[in-house]
């Protein structure tokens, strides 16, 4: 066998099942959620996958336009695109609630989203969207209709996908002979670093390095010529990928990333079981802070119902006892509770009063964008807690250091 498990977080919720009631618990379905290291192709990637139906359905909560950070993201992003290719022809696959393609024209842009729900936003603003699967099928039907793309993007989709090879035989159809397939998701190697083991979820069935896509597009005659690292969702990995014989020379940024990864051993199994161990010592480091802070009767508030958060809070067996509610301003996970944990997930207005005095940033990849908008909760002498990269509490006179 080629994978080799060195992760074990328990068993685990669909993340993305957020309760209306706590009734029925016991039909609350759980995974193992187990990581593996590929030692052939360096891939890290789940033991089991979830059903992708039980992950993107209609009820899909995250809106990736919910954050400002997000949003200005994927503006730079579509204006570099519109520098480096003229009259872009845009698909995007998995364009959630449309942060990225409202930056292209209605006309040359297609967009695929299994989430039926997303998918009706962006139809209804004007957008071609098909709510499926990225799949062989669809990328036969876009040909057929809309004619091979010159730009074809994806973020926090293409390590959602479990079938990694039909993924690339479908995106390589329909690419130009010179045109750029960009896509980015959360990167291992910041995984490693942060020990920010709740990247591991049910919806992340993989996580990339640059070593690992090369070794994976091998076979498909596609090749990456330019990836950046990315400061957003906690550490991201971005491959400019094209046709074996296309145009595009290999930066240099490319390989001083393979020099990165080689440099912190991420082709070495040994390096996967020392954060493992890490992953252990930091769960009980957590939940010894929020069990010290609650045995003097303070309240602890979760900021972001994230689905990462999941992996901590049924990991760390973290549940109301520990902290009282989630604030979210997310208005569809508002007023339902989280899965597994049956925490309380409440709009920020009705939660953040003046009893609260400890965060503890379940969205802790928008440390900067949450520290400055809850300043006066700083100033006010309220403190954060996060686990990234090592459990602790942040104060007002830490804020410099934290954010810098
Ligand atoms: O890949 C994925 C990433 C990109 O998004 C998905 N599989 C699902 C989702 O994961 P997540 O829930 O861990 O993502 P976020 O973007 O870290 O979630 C942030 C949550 O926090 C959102 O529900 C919005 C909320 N939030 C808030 O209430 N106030 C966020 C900010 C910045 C705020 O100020």
């Amino acid at each position: 066998m080629s994978k080799k498990i060195f992760l074990n977080l328990g068993r685990q919720p669909v993340t993305n099942s957020y309760l209306n009631n706590l009734k029925n618990l016991n039909k609350e379905y759980f995974y193992d959620l187990r990581v593996t290291y590929n030692i052939k192709n360096n891939l890290v990637s789940l033991a089991n996958y979830v059903k992708p139906t039980m992950m993107f359905n209609n009820k899909y909560a995250h809106r990736a336009s919910s954050s400002k950070t997000m949003q200005l993201h994927f503006k730079k992003l579509s204006n570099e695109c519109k520098k480096k290719i003229k009259k872009v022809k845009c698909l995007e696959i998995g364009s959630n609630d449309g942060v990225f393609i409202k930056n292209f024209s209605k006309k040359s842009t297609v967009a695929v989203e299994p989430c039926s729900n997303l998918a009706n936003l962006t139809k209804k603003s004007g957008y071609t969207t098909y709510p499926v699967f990225w799949n062989k099928k669809i990328s036969n039907k876009i040909l057929i209709k809309h004619g091979k793309r010159n730009l074809i993007f994806s973020a926090n989709t293409i390590s959602h996908i479990e079938k990694l090879d039909e993924v690339f035989i479908s995106v390589k159809k329909l690419l130009d002979n010179n045109g750029i397939f960009i896509f980015e998701d959360p990167y291992i190697l910041s995984v490693l670093k942060n020990n920010s083991y709740d990247q591991f979820y049910d919806e992340h069935a993989h996580l990339f390095s640059y070593l690992s896509v090369t070794n994976l597009l091998k076979k498909f005659s596609l090749r990456i010529f330019d990836a950046k690292i990315l400061n957003v969702h906690g550490g991201s990995i971005r491959f400019y990928i094209c046709h074996e014989n296309a145009k595009y020379k290999k930066t240099r940024s490319v390989s001083k990333i393979l020099t990165l990864e080689l440099k912190n051993k991420i082709n070495k199994f040994q390096t996967y079981k020392k954060f493992a161990n890490r992953v252990k010592k930091s769960k009980f480091k957590l939940l010894r802070i929020l069990k010290n802070i609650k045995k003097k009767g303070k309240v602890i508030v979760g900021y972001g119902a994230t689905y990462k958060s999941s992996t901590i809070y049924n990991y760390c067996n973290i549940n109301d006892k520990l902290i009282d509610y989630i604030i979210d301003n997310t208005k569809n996970k508002q007023n339902k509770f989280t899965p597994g944990s049956h925490i309380k997930i409440i709009a920020p207005k009705k939660g953040l009063d003046n009893k609260v005095k400890y965060i503890f940033l379940s969205a802790w990849n928008f440390k900067r964008e949450i520290i400055n908008k809850e300043i006066n909760f700083l100033k006010k002498g309220g403190s954060f807690i996060t686990h990234v990269p090592y459990p602790r509490i942040i104060k007002l006179k830490d804020v410099k250091n934290e954010i810098s």
